[in-house]
């Protein structure tokens, strides 16, 4: 499949990018690097391999005559633009399932940093300031209300581990699931108003964009506790910020931003928030195992036009 042209559009992991490029004809971004170049090859590109924070847009599938398939790193594809892919008879996929655990890791272990302070806590000790006196006290996690936005499968997974803390789970999601022994609730304030820990893992994209906002944080309370798995996009960057500066919320622990890599200054001025810089899927096992997922859907498909992980929209009939 040498003469396979592939196109990068971010910097993909060590562990996906040789394994392409030992089959395919990979080409680096080069509609970023080289845009003359890039213009020669266009007509041949017949494949995308995209990451979870990618931007493909109609403008960029529009140059590739030839494209059939966008390959993503990532559960996420709200950078696709799978509407128009799906018009030109694009095939989408993503890498669902093999992530949840770490993601749902991730979301537990925010919740507790933030909650038990626990970044405050390690630099109390290495700055030498236990001999001064106790630090200020915690909020509890176990036995608590935790409000999930979003019960897919992460969702699911977060919930699992909570159950374990003797946490009660409620959630909010576009319809109730009938399957779930939670309680639902009709929308994300509704669910804040009755929750210690608020847990967003709900996919990015339009139909979500600033769902958590200035009412929703109000309604979380001033000991609540906000946790962000999912898109940065998802919350109202700037309400959040002014709710922790004004206290209407307690604290935040944060993997997702509006504008990453770059985290404004305002909030990472905040001493009751922890950040990540988008971790949740980031060990060495499960990338491995996304990056394989990748690139079998890419080998599946120019093999015998069958793929592994569809995107939801591609897997439907018709
Ligand atoms: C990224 C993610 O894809 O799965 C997702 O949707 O956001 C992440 O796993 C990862 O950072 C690779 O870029």
């Amino acid at each position: 499949m040498s003469h396979i042209d592939v196109l990068s559009v971010a910097k993909l992991s060590p562990l996906l990018e040789p394994q392409i490029r030992a089959v395919f004809n990979l080409h680096d971004r080069l509609h970023e690097t080289d845009p003359a170049a890039f213009a020669k090859i266009a007509p041949h590109i017949r494949a995308i391999a995209s990451t979870g924070e990618s931007k493909v847009p109609e403008s960029l599938i529009a140059q590739l005559p030839a494209l059939e398939i966008i390959s993503g790193f990532g559960v996420g594809y709200d950078g696709v633009d799978v509407a128009a892919a799906k018009a030109r008879g694009v095939m989408v996929t993503h890498t669902p399932n093999v992530l949840n655990d770490d993601v749902a890791d991730l979301a537990i272990g925010l919740m507790l940093a933030a909650a038990r302070q626990l970044p405050a806590s390690d630099r109390y000790v290495k700055e030498g300031q236990w001999p001064t006196g106790p630090m200020p006290l915690a909020r509890k996690v176990s036995g608590a209300r935790m409000g999930i936005v979003g019960m897919g499968r992460i969702g699911q997974a977060i919930a699992q581990r909570a159950l374990a803390f003797n946490m009660s789970v409620a959630y909010t999601a576009r319809s109730a699931k009938a399957d779930l022994p939670f309680k639902y609730a009709a929308t994300a304030e509704a669910l804040a108003a009755e929750s210690d820990y608020l847990v967003v893992i709900t996919p990015g994209g339009a139909g979500t964009r600033k769902l958590i906002n200035a009412d929703v944080l109000k309604a979380l309370g001033t000991k609540g506790i906000l946790v962000n798995v999912a898109r940065g996009s998802v919350v109202d960057e700037a309400a959040l910020i002014e709710a922790l500066q004004n206290g209407v919320i307690g604290g935040a622990g944060l993997d997702v931003f509006e504008n990453e890599p770059h985290v404004p200054e305002a909030l990472r001025a905040l001493p009751h928030v922890v950040l990540a810089p988008h971790i949740g899927s980031a060990t060495t096992q499960t990338r491995q195992a996304m990056a394989d997922l990748t690139f079998n859907n890419l080998k599946s498909y120019f093999e015998n036009k069958t793929v592994h992980t569809p995107v939801p929209e591609c897997a439907a009939k018709g």
